[in-house]
């Protein structure tokens, strides 16, 4: 049964079937009964596993195919009538080819499977924000983790009527066969088709595909914004609310920073960080003048290793029940997962993410073949079970943001924190942003590269004109937030990390929402922005080893905060050829202006 009359949906249902070829058509309703038939199904066929129902209740574990661990960037495509409009960072195809090649590899592919049809929303049904998809799969994984991760089921049906749009989303799964693997987007068509995958980013149409790539495009022509942002709030002890956004890039810490636990002393004296999004920020201009934004997504689609009860109390909670892992280990004592980080002691029973026996005895933290959970192991966890989770999570008008934070993972060059001297500055230091490159992602880790305003493999159109929009939207809000980077990556010459990051990075939010108030705490102009004054920065009760014996002080926090203007004069080097060889002519002009006057500030005199 179709549960609607939408034209548009049945016709695409059907286009799609016919295509596809499937045996049945189960229209998902959201319906409890439904997706616990559907968990049942996939157990009985080895898709998932079933954890530990008194330690885990409701969860599983699911293993991809090993060549299918990652986002592929390379097989990711922006395909809009023009070349020219995709851009020059973006992987480009003509949409009548891409038409052509992945429904060529489509057809007749869900011959003897399943297709779903999943009505989802982005953002609250109901809010001025939220938006209809419908992804059509032939993976009950699939199903399952768009449960979690989106609102989703007949109420979207409803929501879209007789003849409301939607965002069409293809996924035939095929044969996971990594030469024929294709993520394609047609933002002038609002139409995605993912072929030949199964592992999240690829297969989740509404998280990456959707919430950025289509939604950056329409954003773009409608007026918003949609960021790789996680969202936050900070209650202070007198009650008044504050909320920041930032933008890291892939495995860059955006999930750790949204559900932090600030130190001790911050706690007693009643400060409380309550997490909005970790992933996903859709931003729009409101009545006061001021930018509001929203977590599109329902759930977390979070990084595995190194997550445990210290580092990140609140993901670890979010996960024990209602989850999905992919990749990850699982301990046979007990039916439970196991990650390296989650427990300092390695556990003696476990099947690794292959599904192989694993040898605790062959580990070695340098080389990661001998890991138990794949770099890019990660869960899926329902928001509502989030410690932290926000009052506002559910919010139809979001929460006005204070401050807006950029970063990356550097080992050098850029502070702690620092602040642009305005909004167009602000852009400028989105825009010239680099980080090494992550297990999210296949191809080499620890690459640094440019990911402008971490957005370089999600942004559905032309940079240049996306760093435009960036502009266009600084002048239409009257009260725009501040912008600021922080880098929790700082590596001394050992390789240690020389800031302690996750709670501690408290100190740094109390100092960036400071610089929010109306007469904010003073800070050094320097070549790059404003950097706190170090006695700015809390670090009292700081209980850090850099390394063994070495614990962490002023002097370090002074030499995090240096601006060191012969490293600028070499980075702007390198940003000025990034602009002109990567970019092109459509960087607006605000920005060489602002490269100008770093080129300036790091002449020697
Ligand atoms: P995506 O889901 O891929 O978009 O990533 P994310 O930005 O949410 O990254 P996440 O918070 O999951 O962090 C990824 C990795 O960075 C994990 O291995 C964390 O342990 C590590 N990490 C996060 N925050 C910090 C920090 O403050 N300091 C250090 N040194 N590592 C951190
Ligand atoms: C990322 O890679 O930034 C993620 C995971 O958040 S994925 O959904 O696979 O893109
Ligand atoms: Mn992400």
């Amino acid at each position: 049964m179709a549960f609607t009359k939408n034209k548009k949906v049945l016709n695409f249902v059907a286009e799609s079937a016919e295509l596809t070829q499937p045996d049945k058509i189960v229209w998902i309703t959201g319906d409890a009964a439904q997706l616990d038939r559907l968990k049942a199904e996939a157990v009985a066929s080895g898709e998932l596993i079933k954890l530990n129902e008194n330690l885990l209740p409701d969860c599983y574990l699911h293993r991809t195919k090993v060549n299918d661990v990652a986002r592929v960037e390379d097989r990711t495509f922006i395909c809009t009538q023009k070349k020219e409009d995709a851009g020059p960072i973006n992987y480009w195809m003509d949409p009548r080819q891409a038409y052509e090649l992945t429904h060529e590899i489509a057809r007749g592919s869900m011959k003897g499977r399943t297709m779903y049809v999943i009505p989802y929303a982005m953002g609250v049904p109901g809010s001025d924000f939220a938006k209809i998809g419908i992804e059509l799969t032939d993976s009950i994984y699939v199903v399952l983790n768009m449960n979690i991760m989106t609102r989703m089921g007949k109420q979207c049906l409803d929501a879209l009527g007789k003849d409301g749009d939607f965002i069409k989303g293809l996924h035939a799964k095929c044969d996971v066969d990594a030469e024929k693997r294709y993520i394609m987007h047609f933002p002038e068509d609002n139409t995605i088709i993912s072929v030949n995958s199964a592992y999240g980013g690829n297969v989740l149409l509404g998280k990456k595909c959707f919430a950025l790539r289509i939604a950056s495009y329409l954003g773009k022509n409608e007026g918003w914004m949609a960021e790789h942002m996680l969202i936050l709030g900070i209650t202070y002890p007198d009650g008044v609310k504050k909320y920041v956004a930032a933008a890291f890039p892939s495995a860059c810490g955006k999930t750790n920073l949204a559900m932090l636990i600030p130190p001790k002393h911050y706690l007693d004296k009643g400060y409380k960080v309550e997490c909005v999004g970790d992933d996903i920020a859709w931003i729009r201009v409101g009545d006061d003048g001021r930018l509001w934004a929203v977590n599109p997504e329902n759930g977390f689609f979070g990084v595995a290793p190194g997550t445990n009860e210290h580092s990140n109390y609140n993901a670890l909670q979010s996960t024990k029940r209602g989850a999905i892992f992919t990749n990850v280990a699982l301990n046979t004592d007990d039916m439970t997962v196991w990650w390296e980080g989650l427990t300092k002691e390695l556990p003696q029973n476990v099947i690794d993410w292959t599904g192989k026996p694993w040898n605790p005895a062959k580990f070695d933290k340098k080389d990661k073949s001998t890991y138990a959970a794949h770099p890019n192991s990660r869960f899926t966890a329902p928001a509502a079970n989030c410690p932290c989770l926000s009052p506002e999570f559910n919010s139809l008008t979001g929460v006005p943001l204070s401050a807006i934070i950029f970063g990356g993972r550097r080992a050098s060059t850029t502070p702690l924190v620092y602040q642009s001297r305005d909004w167009n500055h602000g852009v400028f230091i989105g825009s010239i942003m680099s980080s090494e490159t992550t297990a999210a992602a296949t191809g080499a880790t620890g690459v640094l590269r440019h990911d402008p305003m971490a957005m370089k493999p999600f942004i559905g159109y032309h940079v240049g004109d996306y760093f435009k929009h960036w502009i266009e939207m600084g002048k239409k809000v009257k009260n725009p937030p501040k912008i600021f980077n922080v880098n929790w990556f700082r590596q001394d010459e050992h390789g240690n990390f020389m800031w302690p990051g996750f709670g501690d990075n408290m100190r740094v939010l109390e100092w960036i929402l400071k610089r929010c108030d109306d007469n904010p705490v003073d800070a050094q102009e320097t070549a790059i922005g404003y950097v706190p004054y170090p006695e700015d920065i809390d670090i009292s009760e700081m209980d850090y080893e850099i390394s063994e014996g070495k614990k962490f002080g002023i002097e370090d926090l002074k030499s995090i905060l240096a601006v060191d203007k012969a490293k600028w004069a070499k980075e702007a080097e390198e940003i000025e050829a990034y602009y002109k060889n990567s970019i092109g002519s459509r960087i607006p002009k605000e920005l060489t202006d602002s490269l100008e006057t770093l080129k300036n500030n790091c002449a020697e005199k």
